[in-house]
């Protein structure tokens, strides 16, 4: 057998057992849908977090549309809503140990919020674009994304005491969006993409990545993926359930992400 025949049946084999070992890879990360609930399609939804077992923090965006609300999951109303000016561009949401924060698009303004009634206490200043906010209770922190690769590390002040690239196999992952802290992770939506990927807080690695296409194309009629924007919306219910949405999508899914 010639030498070249040889290395070319050597190289075969080897990428082929690698697209196996990737493929496993791939599969270990599993999306169940568990129910499947009627969401608000006009929300451009921003943030997301859940605040007791039957509400949701919602955030919204779009020029003249924007605004921060508790959703009622079972009867689909808005209560304590705040409506933004229309050239404030609502972002992400989360909820802290003392308030709520929101951010802007491009404003440069992060609201801070009454827990109860929603209401400005504050404005707050910050460099640079605003997409996402998650709170991380055993740390007092709260992560923000940006568009970037970068994940700034804010204070419960709203302070920038740090940050972090995001790399997924060695290259940084930018367009970072909706973010949720749980179980010492951080999941983060991929802005244009139907990704949820899951980032090491300690390592800035993505360490596991979920492909919502299938379930997208299962849980919703073709009209309804017509009229609906990305995947953008990550609240955590317990251990490993979640809600899931996105921006101008009719439901709600809550979901098991293994
Ligand atoms: N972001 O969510 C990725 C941070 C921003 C999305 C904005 C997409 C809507 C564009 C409409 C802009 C009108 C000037
Ligand atoms: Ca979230």
């Amino acid at each position: 057998m010639g030498k070249t025949l040889r290395n070319l049946i050597l190289f075969g084999v080897t990428t082929f057992l690698v697209s196996l070992v990737r493929t496993s890879q791939v599969q270990a990360s599993k999306i169940k849908v568990l129910e499947s609930l009627p969401f608000d399609k006009t929300a451009f939804t921003q943030g997301l977090e859940l605040v007791d077992p039957d509400t949701l923090l919602l955030g919204t965006g779009r020029y003249g549309q924007s605004r921060i609300e508790f959703y009622d999951i079972k009867t689909g109303q808005g209560q304590q809503r705040q409506l933004l000016d229309e050239d404030y561009f609502g972002e992400g949401v989360t909820v802290t140990d003392d308030y709520i924060y929101q951010l802007t698009w491009k404003k440069g303004i992060a609201y801070q919020r009454d827990k109860e009634s929603l209401a400005v206490l504050k404005e707050i200043s910050y460099e640079g674009q605003g997409w996402s906010l998650a709170f991380d209770p055993a740390q007092t922190i709260i992560y923000m994304s940006n568009g970037s690769d970068q994940i700034q590390v804010r204070d419960g002040d709203f302070n920038l005491i740090d940050q972090f690239q995001v790399t997924d196999q060695g290259f940084p992952l930018e367009m970072l969006n909706e973010l949720e802290f749980a179980n010492g992770y951080l999941y983060a939506n991929v802005w244009q993409t139907n990704r949820i990927v899951v980032i090491d807080i300690s390592t800035g690695q993505v360490v596991n990545d979920y492909d919502f296409t299938k379930i997208i194309q299962q849980n919703f009629t073709e009209t309804e993926q017509a009229n609906m924007d990305v995947l953008n919306g990550i609240a955590h219910i317990e251990g490993n359930i979640f809600y899931i949405t996105g921006k101008n999508y009719p439901k709600l899914l809550k979901v098991s992400l293994d």
